[in-house]
């Protein structure tokens, strides 16, 4: 489809989906060789086995909360997406959430609270949670607003409920500009794609909370983009090994150690590459290839894709995939109606 159509929206919606309930198998492994990833999503298509439904984690859990208040308010409303979290949360706890993460959605649920950002802030002796948590969730920001400074400014707002350090919340927004760019066909020429994030991230992360958490953890002074001019001197890489990527990237739970990474996985898989098989288009090898890095592999595979799902649109997700994740039927309809939001507003 061209820039912004409801095959784009979809595929974006459905893969990010898929990536969390098919990355689940993985999460936390230290390593996971390709040949388990690919009898992992053989076993998908093989109906027969009579696979029960893959679950959905935390991040879809999130996701859907954030699509539910952008749909109902028709745009950020932080004190609706906040009780969002912290319904969702107190009726199913057992989504495989942060250990950090948790206490913010516990206060969240307060009647009494005041500010719904103070929660966020208290986390880790205030200096704030800098997981992928708000990352892993950024997508439906991109799919609701046009306006690529609606997108950076909802994307951060919307992370820090739960991330107030700025290596959360600024993964969101490289997260979010990733969807956005991806959603207008920006991945067609991939270098400009890379130039682009890097330039955006250059201007998010021109300020002092970025410079002051960034010298307290030990960062380069714009963390994101440092890690953007990685992946592009990886992918300008005819081959590139699987530990040479996490050692570059990183495949863990801070969203600086897995949106970056992500973003590449997209990058990578835009060709075929020897180490997976050549009947999968571009989307499946985003989705193989997340998993293969081990880590946090729902939620590198539900960045990723998003990213690619944006790109590919919803003709390249093997319907056999979509049959066997919970939430994937949901994230389809939802996109319909993100795509009605995005073009209305
Ligand atoms: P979070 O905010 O609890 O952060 C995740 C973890 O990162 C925390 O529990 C801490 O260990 C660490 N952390 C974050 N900020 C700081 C800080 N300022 N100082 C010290 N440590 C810090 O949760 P989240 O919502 O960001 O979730 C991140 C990931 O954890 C998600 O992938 C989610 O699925 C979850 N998770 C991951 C695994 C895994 O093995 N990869 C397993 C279960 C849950
Ligand atoms: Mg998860
Ligand atoms: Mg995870």
């Amino acid at each position: 489809g061209g820039p912004a159509s409801l095959s784009r929206f979809r595929g974006a919606l459905v893969a990010a989906v898929l990536g969390d309930c098919v990355g689940g198998e993985f999460e936390g492994a230290e390593e996971v060789p390709m040949e388990s990833v690919l009898q992992h999503l053989n076993s998908l298509d093989d109906e027969t086995k009579g696979n029960g439904i893959l679950e959905y984690s935390d991040d879809t859990a999130m996701a859907r909360c954030v699509v539910q208040s952008l749909l109902t308010r028709t745009g950020f409303d932080e004190q609706d997406m906040a009780r969002r979290f912290a319904k969702e949360y107190s009726a199913s706890p057992g989504r495989g959430y942060g250990s950090g993460v948790i206490q913010v959605l516990k206060k969240l649920s307060s009647p009494q609270l005041s500010d719904v950002y103070q929660p966020a802030r208290d986390q880790f002796n205030g200096r704030g949670s800098f997981g992928n948590g708000g990352a892993m969730r950024a997508a439906p920001f991109a799919l609701a607003f046009p306006d690529l400074d609606d997108v950076k400014r909802f994307a951060r707002l919307g992370a820090m409920l739960t991330h107030s350090c700025s290596l959360g919340y600024n993964g969101a927004v490289l997260q979010a500009l990733a969807v956005h760019l991806s959603l207008q066909g920006a991945l067609d020429l991939p270098q400009q794609f890379i130039s682009r994030l890097i330039t955006e991230m250059e201007e998010v992360e021109d300020d002092e909370a970025t410079r002051s958490d960034a010298r307290i953890l030990k960062e380069a002074d714009k963390p994101f983009c440092e890690r953007l001019h990685r992946v592009r001197d990886l992918m300008d890489r005819s081959k590139v090994s699987i530990e040479e990527v996490i050692s570059e990237l990183g495949n863990g739970i801070a969203a600086l150690h897995s949106v970056p990474t992500a973003i590449f996985c997209v990058l990578h898989c835009l060709q075929p590459r020897e180490c997976l098989p050549e009947n999968y288009g571009g989307l499946e090898r985003t989705i193989a290839y997340s998993l293969a890095l081990g880590g946090d592999t729902d939620t590198i595979a539900c960045m990723a894709g998003a990213i690619a799902g944006a790109h590919y649109g919803i003709e390249a997700i093997p319907q056999s995939w979509m049959k066997c994740c919970e939430g994937a039927e949901d994230a389809h309809m939802n996109a319909e109606r993100l795509h009605m939001l995005y073009h209305q507003s």
